[in-house]
């Protein structure tokens, strides 16, 4: 039994989080589907639709408490193994999650025990680095590694696709990137060199990316439904609805969602300090502590950019995370005060910057 769930990534750190009676009685198993209201488990064997106690709902305090995909749950089985009820979530190592849409500050949970978020995007119209970098802070927040995938390849010259590439490795050095295409088969070897066995996975970017594709592929079958040509610009639909874990011929595990139509605005701190590393370093040796980086003498970060060691974009794109990830901690009148004068101080040090040049 233990041997099955290794395969599917089951590993020393979670071996701690369950209750060894559990463990013994072949009572563990990771959620691989998160329907609307119901599961499927797995044990590594055999696959059976579950449903959580109403203990479990009862008790939940946000939907953070509710089983993902991915998740590491204990379970009772019932009818003859034929179907199962979720009593508990074992501790997460990771919990992929984003903010909804929307003012409120609520999180939507999309996976759990997320080794590695696969960034996808593709290289047509959807590329782009600013939004590259949300999905990145949103990762990184979480201490998941992230990866980029770049999709379509086939679409650019391969001119092209090497200098996006290189852009990003510019901007991002530490992160691993790979152009890939589904179609003529172009860096699909990289991807596959990616993916470890019994470590999981998720691909994360927007709808009609490729994402179900390059599962099938990697599936050797057109296993699950990609948006019809005939649907071609699919406005508004996402074409995958479920969030689901597959096992890999490979032995990796591989989490595919449906398509983000919005990140919304992301609180997070850690995430934005990592990608944004070159930017936090300095932040560091600004001469006052709680330097806003905007009009302070003495502030290393304004003056990199006046040397123009950091783009005006970049710079641009960390104030405005950064400014979301504060918002979100201040209550609604502060807020709304906040926003007004904040929004006009990165202008006014954008005008100046220009009037410079
Ligand atoms: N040219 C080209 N088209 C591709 C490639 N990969 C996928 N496509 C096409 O892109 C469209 C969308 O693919 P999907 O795999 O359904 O996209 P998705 O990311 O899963 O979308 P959602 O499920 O809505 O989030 C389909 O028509 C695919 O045939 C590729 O590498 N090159
Ligand atoms: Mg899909
Ligand atoms: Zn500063």
């Amino acid at each position: 039994m233990e041997n099955e769930l290794d395969s599917i990534g089951f590993d020393a750190w979670f071996k701690d989080q369950a209750e060894p009676d559990r463990l013994a009685a072949g009572e563990i198993a990771r959620v691989v589907a998160a329907h609307r209201e119901s599961y499927t488990i797995s044990n590594g064997d055999i696959e059976v639709p579950a449903e959580v106690t109403g203990r479990l709902m009862f008790s939940a305090a946000s939907p953070l408490d509710y089983p993902a995909v991915g998740d590491w749950v204990s379970v009772k089985y019932l009818d003859n193994a034929a179907s199962a009820i979720i009593d508990a979530v074992l501790t997460r190592k990771s919990t992929l999650k984003r903010k909804t849409p929307g003012k409120k500050v609520d999180f939507q949970l999309i996976a759990g025990n997320i080794d590695t978020g696969l960034i996808v995007q593709s290289l047509d119209n959807n590329y782009n680095i600013r939004r590259l970098e949300r999905y990145l802070v949103m990762v990184h927040d979480t201490g998941i590694e992230p990866a980029i995938l770049l999709s379509k390849s086939d679409l650019l010259s391969p001119e092209e696709v090497a200098l996006k590439v290189a852009d990003i490795r510019t901007l991002m050095p530490e992160v691993r990137v790979v152009a890939f295409s589904n179609m003529d088969t172009t860096g699909m070897g990289d991807v596959r060199e990616l993916l470890k066995p019994r470590q999981t996975y998720c691909m994360l970017g927007s709808s009609g990316v490729g994402k179900t594709t390059l599962l099938n592929a990697l599936l050797g079958h057109d296993r699950f439904a990609t948006r019809t040509i005939r649907d071609k610009d699919g406005k508004g639909r996402h074409t995958t609805t479920g969030r689901q874990l597959i096992k890999l011929p490979g032995g990796a595990l591989l989490i595919d969602t449906p398509g983000m139509r919005e990140l919304g605005n992301i609180a997070v701190e850690a995430g934005i300090g990592e990608t944004f590393s070159e930017i936090s370093t300095l932040a560091g040796q600004c001469r006052f502590a709680d330097c806003s980086h905007t009009q302070e003498q003495g502030c290393a970060i304004l003056a990199a950019l006046d040397a123009g060691e950091i783009p005006p974009e970049r710079y641009e794109s960390f104030m405005k995370l950064a400014r979301e990830s504060a918002f979100h901690k201040m209550s609604f009148l502060e807020k709304r005060k906040k926003d007004r004068a904040f929004g006009k101080m990165v202008r006014t040090v954008m005008k100046q910057k220009k009037n410079k040049r």
